[in-house]
């Protein structure tokens, strides 16, 4: 594309915006403008690429979550906009920052598993693949997190309130979804996503509820007219708030509401199309339609599709399964037996019978397949769809589904050892891994400037922003003194922005020359902040006892949401407050150790904090994190893994050698043994330094508000009656080994030559992390589907 003068085009969007010159607009009114603008550039590729994409076979992406963070950068740079931008925002005065820092987060997800469906229409978008992403538009994102006395308080999140131009209302394309109380029209909104190099845009469709009739006209003639109104109300709260869990299940029925709704207009939507392009009879449907599952949330598509063929379009149940059992792949998503959703019979009954009813032959049919092959009535019983008056979402996924996957290589050997077991053994052919990857065009190029510079002038071309495995080819830099300093620069210059963007948001001073320890993801006891914390608490004791102790100035970072029903992460976050207040404000160690909780943590906090990070804190107990996605963007931002041997860091040490991360605790395969004799209070008494840590919990040192919540903490990492036992998370069993490492790291950051070959390694071979690669396996091996460009 080339360049061309937005000055006239951003001006008259702006009035018509804001409603006045655009001398007295505001950065929140230019960036309306701008992104309406954004949307004017794309309208006529984004409708030829939706006309091509619903000719041929597609793949759909059915999520709960789609985390979508800023879409402002993001599409500039795809449409090669930055430059024109900047020059007709300077025209008025504006500079391009303070545009781009006035868009709200699209907070539509909790963690991991919604940024991913984020990353992944990126890559789909970027290789031209024909994915469409459907949701839910939730009018409250995931909470606004503050801290009052370092107690987290939660906010709403009211993301669209001042408007948001990159979702347009489909009002046409909108269908009716049914509810035994409840009929509600679903609309669909959706919002283009933009490729890196193609001209084709994607969609993410994303639903809103809303009442079927504009208006009760009886109650309002009665003079019911508030009656009318609260009425009317009540469609809208199916899409108010995003849930904020992740792992653990609540059987709410609003939730079940949720999910039922979107998929069953998604269903609608796709159903509707294959008529248009390929006639009435839908016995090819599977030929050209799959849909991933983003874990059980989407499940209830399966008993829907079910419905629409039987009672819709009058197929057979045999015929009817033989389309869904072609149609669904799951991705599985976590090994916590506390996050498997099951919903109670009773909830299925109330909302909608008929669903109810299909389930009930699913599991039955099931029952007999099962029997005729002979197995066990036992296992039988286990694993079908209704048990104990308890419907299990996972189950369904695995019967139905011709795909199932785990996210990390060690992830998908656990489903299929422990957690799917039972599936795994009748059907090994359905499972297969795809290990997550990140977008590599936000999580490298956009976020860090400086290095994708740097990438880009080594390898000649940017042609690395949409195929990064070509970095590998400078990996041989390392031995390269002029490039390494390079890459110090740039890292140093990275973390004096964010110092100063801290100082700014918390208006806390950290030192650029310190080492930036980072551990952002959502607050849970298996990732295990509390031995983080517990590290910098005995290196603080450390430094008091001994003021001459030679170590590296550090800086702490954390960032961390708890669910807001989480009592236990939420102590654990006062907590670390805690820990920041006594150690930020001793004058006796300065500048050698700050701590940092950022607030509010979301996309852009993280896009502003991991170009910035020298070390990446992975420290799940072996075989509880799935995979990990950040561990992945910190990797191609050249901070080094500190890590165990978990979910993706496993296949970070495999590209990167050991020579090149920092590995230690338990591994995953060692836990059973280790735990069966493990005793939390001998290991505190017996490693130096760990009872003194943990009596600063109790004895004064640091205060809980008197709530009570730290001696609790206590209490679950020492208290044998603690239900299954005490540290269930092994953080003091791994406590000593962790420690070794992190000072062990300190150290080696002193030499500044070796430790930037270190960074470059992981920079050059994070290839593999790349979504793009994610997608381009599941495109050919579980989606078949074909790149089509416009
Ligand atoms: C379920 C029922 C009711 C309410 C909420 C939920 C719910 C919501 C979100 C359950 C789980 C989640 C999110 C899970 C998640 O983010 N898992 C992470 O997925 C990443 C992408 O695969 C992995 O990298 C992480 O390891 C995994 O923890």
């Amino acid at each position: 594309m080339s360049s061309s003068d937005l000055t006239a085009p951003l001006g008259a969007f702006t009035r018509a915006v804001a409603g006045r010159t655009p001398a007295s607009s505001t950065p929140m009114e230019f960036w309306t403008a701008l992104s309406s603008l954004v949307v004017d550039e794309i309208a006529d590729d984004w409708e030829k690429t939706a006309a091509a994409y619903a000719a041929g076979r597609q793949e759909h992406y059915f999520s709960a979550e789609f985390l979508m963070g800023r879409a402002m950068l993001n599409n500039l740079t795809n449409l090669h906009l930055v430059e024109d931008a900047t020059k007709a925002l300077e025209a008025y005065g504006q500079n391009l920052t303070d545009v781009l820092e006035a868009e709200h987060d699209a907070a539509l997800g909790n963690g991991g598993l919604g940024r991913l469906a984020a990353c992944f229409l990126d890559s789909c978008a970027t290789l031209n693949l024909p994915v469409t992403g459907y949701g839910i538009l939730y009018r409250y994102g995931l909470f606004k997190q503050s801290f009052e006395d370092g107690f987290q308080r939660e906010h709403p999140d009211p993301w669209m309130e001042e408007g948001y131009p990159f979702v347009i209302r489909r009002e046409e394309e909108s269908r009716l979804v049914h509810f035994n109380d409840l009929d509600v029209r679903a609309v669909p909104y959706d919002m283009p996503i933009t490729g890196y190099n193609t001209d084709n845009v994607g969609t993410l469709r994303l639903w809103r509820s809303e009442p079927i009739e504009e208006f009760d006209y009886d109650a309002f003639n009665s003079q019911r007219f508030t009656d009318a109104i609260v009425e009317r109300e009540r469609v809208h709260d199916l899409c108010r708030v995003l849930y904020p869990n992740d792992t653990t299940y609540e059987g709410k029925v609003l939730r079940v509401r949720q999910q039922y709704f979107f998929v069953s207009a998604s269903l609608q939507a796709m159903v509707e199309n294959y008529i248009n392009h390929h006639g009435t009879d839908l016995k090819g449907f599977a030929d050209y339609n799959c849909v991933q599952l983003n874990d059980t949330h989407p499940v209830l598509a399966i008993p829907e599709l079910m419905r629409i063929l039987l009672d819709e379009h009058g197929m057979t149940w045999e015929d009817a399964w033989e389309i869904v059992s072609h149609t669904f792949a799951y991705t599985n998503h976590t090994v916590l037996a506390e996050a498997l959703e099951t919903w109670e019979y009773s909830i299925f009954e109330q909302l909608f019978p008929r669903i109810l009813e299909i389930t009930r032959e699913i599991d039955r049919r099931f029952r007999i397949e099962l029997e005729e092959a002979g197995y066990h009535p036992g296992k039988i019983d286990y694993m079908a769809p209704i048990k104990n008056g308890r419907i299990h979402m996972a189950w369904i996924a695995c019967y139905a589904s011709y795909s199932i996957n785990g996210v990390a290589a060690l992830h998908t050997e656990i489903i299929k050892r422990e957690t799917l077991r039972d599936w795994h053994d009748i059907w090994p052919e359905k499972f297969n891994n795809k290990t997550n990857g990140v977008t590599p065009r936000r999580w490298l190029n956009q976020c860090n400037p400086r290095l994708a510079k740097l990438l880009t002038r080594l390898s000649g071309s940017d042609a690395w922003v949409s195929n990064l495995d070509l970095l590998a080819d400078l990996e041989h830099y390392r031995d390269d003194d002029e490039v390494m300093k390079e890459l110090l620069e740039i890292k140093d210059a990275n973390k004096a922005d964010f110092a100063r963007w801290i100082e700014k948001r918390q208006g806390i001073n950290i030192d650029p020359n310190a080492i930036y320890d980072v551990q952002i993801k959502r607050l849970h006891e298996y990732k295990r902040q509390l031995m983080n914390a517990l590290y910098v608490l005995d290196l603080y004791f450390r430094m008091k006892e001994d003021p001459n102790l030679d170590v590296p100035p550090r800086v702490a970072i954390f960032g961390a949401k708890a669910a807001p029903g989480y009592v236990r992460a939420k102590a654990i976050i006062k907590l670390i407050n805690e820990i920041a207040r006594l150690v930020n404000n001793d004058p006796e160690i300065g500048d050698r150790l700050k701590v940092v909780f950022v607030e509010n943590y979301n996309v852009s906090p993280a896009e502003h904090i991991i170009p910035a990070a020298d070390i990446s804190e992975q420290i799940s107990t072996a075989g509880k994190e799935a995979s990990g996605t950040s561990n992945m963007k910190f990797m191609m931002n050249g901070a080094l893994t500190l890590g165990t041997l978990d979910g993706a860091n496993v296949e970070i040490v495999d590209s990167v050698g050991y020579d090149n991360a920092y590995i230690f605790g338990a591994k995953e395969e060692e836990l059973p043994e280790l735990k069966a004799s493990y005793d939390p209070a001998a290991v505190a008494n017996a490693t130096p330094g760990l009872r003194r840590v943990l009596d600063a919990f109790v004895d004064g040192t640091l205060d809980d508000g008197g709530t009570g919540m730290f001696a609790d903490l206590l209490t679950s990492l020492l208290d044998p009656n603690n239900f299954e036992g005490a540290d269930v998370y092994y953080v003091l069993g791994d406590f000593a080994s962790y420690r070794e490492t992190r000072d062990r790291m300190a150290i080696d950051y002193r030499d500044r030559l070796a430790w930037a070959r270190m960074c470059w390694t992981n920079i050059t071979l994070s290839g593999r992390f790349s979504s793009d690669r994610t997608i381009n396996d599941y495109a050919r091996e579980v989606w078949k589907i074909e790149p089509t460009k416009i």
